[in-house]
């Protein structure tokens, strides 16, 4: 199960003596730093995370049509997991479990959220950048969000909160919600960029403001078309969903968001290289609205959907370059993976599918966002630390729901996530013993992972949504995979294994509870 590629004792040997050496020579530093030596390691950590990132949509992961020659980086030269799984096959829950620890469906909160949606995340619950900060970390989140901000009828046009700095963020530049809803405005610790008083910014998700073009009155104003929801405010040609007025000066140019967010990422490196920090860098990519840079236009021949995620494997390999400059790549545990599964058509007439040729987002994989079948969750999931992780593949059972419990044991933090399982020895490549079992979760619907198997209940609701034309994993009865003889969901064993089954079913209403049965339906807006 476990290959490693280079793992031998002389590797052990030699690191221990480079850790024997760094105490010696930290010996004859401060007694601040010999105490932060002997409570626990204090690299940087930054997790970088791309928003609807298929499990086939890197290199690494098997994508030959699509080149990311910096994700493959990665991931040729630290743990590339196999079984790596996003909470959720949507955006919102998925990045709730994973800054939390605890399983998105313990929060009715954690479903896809409105732009102008409250902070779901409670201001005293313990979170990875709270928990950080408490063993002396600087926490910085540069990009999306999408959990919610302030506590109801936010006014953009004071100081927004509560939001990230609220729950553990020292610094925060980030988008609220999504680039296809409004606002389409950045937000620096709590204010609006660029906001003139005399515009004010207004949003709703209720009703349009008077005399404002809307993408269902106004098609000749969009230079994107949309195929369903996303025709309400129209800002840089682009119908969105939601409506807004005003703040003109303060909207985002999308073909520059990319640019913006690696800027501020950079900045905030450079600015805390001297410290121990944690840099949540939350890519925009490949989420719709596509839109690259001129620079990306065209490069990977598949439309905009390609060409964003070229745009955003150079993102993650300028951010390692500015690591190695900055002279502390050996000392950053980088974590990269995605908030769920691939969507070709999510609401934009875009070329995605028309453009997509032999490339498959989902790779080996059934189903893609929003689904139960494995391509909702299962993601692109790599670690690496130079120097200290050797390069590996891992089959091992992972979860981002485990990055909370295990980042605080490397920090040697008692802190531990409700939901979230310590093992940090699997994610720095030194162990193959992961989850037993995983719980999740696409639009209220739960199902269970646990070794090569997967089980999900029945539920109501069409077999496929045929906006996004994707399977959603809807059911008139139990389904159960082998994924290690049939890593495509082909062939229901349910009735072929009813012991199995029977295990399954009571592992899940063990960790899930009986209620599993009540959910909401997906609704694209
Ligand atoms: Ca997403």
């Amino acid at each position: 199960m476990f290959k490693n590629k280079k793992m031998n004792t002389t590797n052990y040997v030699f690191f221990g003596f480079s850790l024997l050496s760094a105490g010696i020579i930290s010996g004859c530093r401060t007694g601040q730093q010999n105490d932060e030596r002997n409570t626990g390691r204090h690299p940087n950590i930054v997790i970088i995370y791309t928003d609807d990132l298929g499990y086939g949509d890197a290199g690494a992961y098997g994508a030959t049509e699509l080149k990311t020659p910096n994700i493959d980086k990665l991931a040729a030269n630290g743990v590339k997991f196999t079984c790596g799984y996003s909470s959720s096959a949507t955006s919102t829950p998925s990045r709730y479990a994973l800054l939390t620890g605890e399983y998105p469906w313990r929060n009715q909160g954690a479903r896809i959220l409105p732009g102008s949606a409250p902070l779901i995340i409670d201001t005293t619950k313990m979170t990875i950048p709270k928990m950080l900060k408490e063993r002396g970390y600087h926490t910085g989140i540069v990009g999306k969000w999408h959990l919610g901000l302030g506590t109801g009828d936010v006014d953009w046009n004071q100081h927004v909160s509560p939001g990230p700095n609220e729950v553990g963020f020292d610094y925060s530049f980030i988008m609220a919600a999504t680039q296809d809803r409004t606002p389409t405005v950045y937000l620096e610790n709590g204010y609006v960029v660029g906001l003139d008083p005399d515009d004010p910014l207004l949003v709703s998700y209720e009703e349009n403001f008077e005399g404002e073009p809307t993408g269902m009155d106004n098609p000749e104003l969009c230079k994107m078309m949309w195929h369903h929801g996303h025709n309400s405010s129209i800002h840089n040609g682009i119908p969105r969903i939601g409506f807004q007025k005003g703040g003109k000066n303060a909207m985002w140019v999308d073909e520059d968001m990319a640019d913006d967010f690696l800027e501020k990422a950079q900045k905030y490196i450079r600015k805390q290289k001297d410290n121990p920090f944690f840099l949540y860098y939350t890519l925009q990519q490949p989420h719709v609205p596509r839109t690259p840079h001129a620079r990306f236009v065209g490069s990977s021949g598949m439309g905009p959907r390609g060409d964003v995620i070229a745009e955003a494997d150079w993102c993650v390999g300028e951010l390692m370059k500015t690591l190695e400059e900055e002279g502390i790549l050996e000392n950053t545990l980088i974590i990269f993976s995605s908030d769920n599964g691939p969507v070709l058509n999510d609401g934009y007439y875009d070329d995605a599918v028309e453009k997509l040729g032999d490339h498959k987002p989902w790779g080996p994989l059934r189903g893609g966002k929003y689904s139960l079948f494995e391509a909702g969750t299962r993601v692109p999931f790599i670690t690496y630390w130079k120097g200290e992780i050797e390069p590996a593949v891992s089959d091992a059972l992972v979860s981002q729901l485990d990055l909370f419990s295990s980042l605080a044991k490397l920090v040697d933090s008692e802190k531990r996530g409700p939901d979230s399982e310590e093992l940090l020895d699997v994610l720095l490549g030194k162990s193959d013993q992961g989850r037993k079992e995983l719980i999740i979760e696409a639009t209220t619907r739960t199902a269970l992972r646990k070794s090569e198997w997967a089980m999900i209940p029945p539920y109501n609701g069409p077999a496929i949504n045929h906006y996004v034309n994707i399977e959603l994993g809807n059911s008139g009865e139990f389904l159960l995979f082998n994924l290690n003889e049939d890593i495509g969901q082909q062939r229901n064993l349910a009735k072929e294994h009813p012991e199995k089954l029977k295990e399954m079913v009571e592992t899940f209403e063990k960790i899930r509870g009986k209620e599993y049965g009540s959910i909401q339906q997906l609704e694209l807006k």
